[in-house]
């Protein structure tokens, strides 16, 4: 996994292999930490992060400590950090509903498809609900990914409301005794009120016919837009109850460090990363194989 991990975020290590030079170049801590600082900045990781772990180098190591100690605790401290933002997957056993939210394109839909053949491949009984009754071909859509991974999804038509569809998902949820239902919803950005209303409906839907559900509300955000994703993250806000971010796309981008930007500067947990557009290409967010993926 982590050598899986280590290949895709190929970009991203290149953007942190400068990193490496500084470590290398000779110059004292005082240098080493100022350009580090810039080179963090610049790989969006944020400034609010990122004068945490260079307050905390300075803090654990000395004037005179060599480059290669400065470096051990850069790793050390990104890895401190993410650490207390990890958090186990709470559908990840019972009868559980997760959702999933988002802006158009960040990767809800794909991103579900994961999680179902996850799930699937831990003999679940997974369904899937395409609430997704907004954008035209997303029930279709929702469909090829039920019939590839043998998982059956409930649908809507083209303009219902997402709640009624979660409904009846629920009810077929509950007649199976399945153990997962993951719902698909359209994308939407905050200033659309009617969309974060009909989140808020689904959301009741959920806790009224399901006790204790959904135990997840994942905020899919788009690792490429680097530090956007915290702003477009804050905005989502308003939609209460969100438990956790799935970060997509950190394959083929150079922005990674915007996972510890993330984490520390929304406090919450990352659950999942995607690195690819197949339906393996997910993993279960682990702060000390992150580091070591893009340190080592
Ligand atoms: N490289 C890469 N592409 C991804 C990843 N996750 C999703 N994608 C791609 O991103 C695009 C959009 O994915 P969708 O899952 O349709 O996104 P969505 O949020 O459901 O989009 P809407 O339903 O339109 O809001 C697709 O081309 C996916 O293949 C990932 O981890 N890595
Ligand atoms: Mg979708």
């Amino acid at each position: 996994m982590l050598r899986n991990l280590r290949e895709k975020l190929v970009r991203t290590r290149q953007a942190f292999r400068k990193f490496e030079d500084l470590f290398k170049s000779g110059k004292s801590r005082e240098e080493v930490l100022d350009d580090l600082a810039e080179a963090m900045i610049l790989a969006d990781i944020g400034v609010g992060p990122t004068d945490k772990i260079i307050e905390a180098i300075r803090a654990k190591t000395r004037k005179d400590d060599p480059p290669d100690v400065l470096k051990k605790a850069l790793r050390d401290e990104i890895a401190a950090l993410l650490v207390r933002f990890e958090a186990p997957f709470a559908a990840g056993s019972g009868p559980s509903v997760v959702l999933m939210v988002g802006v158009n394109g960040g990767g809800k839909t794909t991103s579900l498809a994961k999680l179902a053949r996850r799930a699937r491949d831990e003999g679940r009984k997974v369904m899937m609900a395409a609430a997704d009754t907004f954008r035209a071909a997303a029930q279709e859509q929702l469909s090829i990914w039920g019939r590839r991974l043998g998982v059956p999804v409930v649908k809507g038509t083209y303009g219902a409301d997402p709640a009624s569809v979660v409904f009846d998902a629920l009810q077929a949820f509950k007649a199976q005794k399945a153990d997962l239902l993951l719902v698909d919803t359209a994308g939407r950005v905050h200033t659309n009120a009617n969309l974060m209303n009909e989140l808020e409906k689904v959301k009741r839907v959920v806790a009224r016919e399901v006790p204790g559900a959904p135990q997840e509300i994942l905020l899919v955000l788009d690792a490429t837009i680097g530090q956007n994703a915290v702003v477009q993250a804050r905005e989502f806000f308003k939609f209460s109850g969100i438990t956790g971010i799935f970060l997509t796309k950190l394959d083929g981008t150079a922005k990674g460090g915007t996972v510890i930007g993330i984490a520390d500067e929304l406090g919450l947990p990352i659950k999942f990363v995607g690195i690819g557009e197949g339906e393996e290409d997910i993993v279960e967010f682990d702060a000390g194989d992150f580091a070591e993926a893009l340190l080592s």
